[in-house]
């Protein structure tokens, strides 16, 4: 690859050299080594979220009495670990060899934290067996925890999927980097109101934006597609959850 040159930008104007933090390097590294290894692709799709909307602020309450910040997230952790048992295909790593896929019987799942040093990455263990408000008191920890610099090093690995939100910021889509060696990453923009068309009128509806990076070497945009619209359907219809 040709490198970029080096280039005194002091010729231009007052400047200021800081060191990068070991967070931020390591990061850069990670995100370099999976840009340059993984042919990435993205699909994008909406969820109707309306009723769920509806549904959290009615339980935000109550959830926040067991200790949860009950914010689309955790919901969007179980809708992921549900479409992870339903599409196997996405709960797999390429083997180093080339010749075989990983397929895990777990459901692990990462979720990218914005922190003043940088992205960190707390894994969320076996969210397919664990309630939404379970994983939101436990994801409420964890996310307290990461910003406090007390993550244990488990806590940080073995993740299958990763859910990068940028709902609460803003942005209509983006398209994430894999967290290899996973092989797929959604990223969340911020839900809006549109109108959307129900055969006789427009209807207010609350959407929210889902955009799915994928290893195309792994899966194809088929899968993609499939999946992506399996996880729309079940954020509109969260009572499919429970099936
Ligand atoms: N659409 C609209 N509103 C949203 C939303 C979405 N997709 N997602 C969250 N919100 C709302 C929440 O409901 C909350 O509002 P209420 O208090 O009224 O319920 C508000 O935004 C703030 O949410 P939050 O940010 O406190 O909580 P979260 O669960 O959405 O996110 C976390 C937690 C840790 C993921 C987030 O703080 C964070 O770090 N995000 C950045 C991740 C990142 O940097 N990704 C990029 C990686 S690639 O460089």
């Amino acid at each position: 690859i040709p490198p970029i040159p080096a280039v005194d930008f002091s010729q231009f104007g007052e400047v200021e050299e800081k060191p990068m933090g070991r967070l931020l390097k390591a990061g850069a590294t990670n995100l370099h080594r999976s840009w340059l290894n993984v042919p990435h692709v993205t699909q994008f799709d909406e969820a109707d979220i309306t009723e769920l909307e509806a549904f959290r602020k009615s339980m935000k309450e109550e959830a926040a009495k067991q200790g949860a910040k009950l914010t689309p997230l955790p919901f969007m952790i179980k809708a992921s670990a549900y479409a992870l048992k339903r599409f196997p295909q996405f709960n797999v790593s390429l083997h180093p060899d080339g010749d075989k896929l990983v397929w895990k019987k777990y459901v692990h799942i990462g979720v990218a934290v914005d922190t003043p040093d940088g992205l960190m990455v707390p894994v969320l263990r076996d969210a397919d067996k664990k309630s939404v408000l379970e994983i939101a008191v436990e994801f409420a920890d964890l996310a307290k925890r990461t910003l406090d610099k007390k993550l244990k090093r488990e806590e940080m690995t073995g993740g299958c999927f990763t859910i990068s939100s940028l709902g609460s910021i803003g942005g209509t889509a983006f398209t994430p980097i894999v967290n290899a060696p996973e092989v797929a990453i959604l990223g969340v923009s911020k839900a809006q109101m549109k109108p959307v068309w129900d055969g006789k009128a427009f209807q207010p509806r609350l959407m929210l934006p889902l955009c799915l990076s994928y290893d195309h070497r792994a899966l194809n945009g088929a899968d993609a597609a499939r999946f992506t619209a399996f996880l729309a359907e079940l954020l509109s219809d969260i009572r499919r959850l429970v099936l």
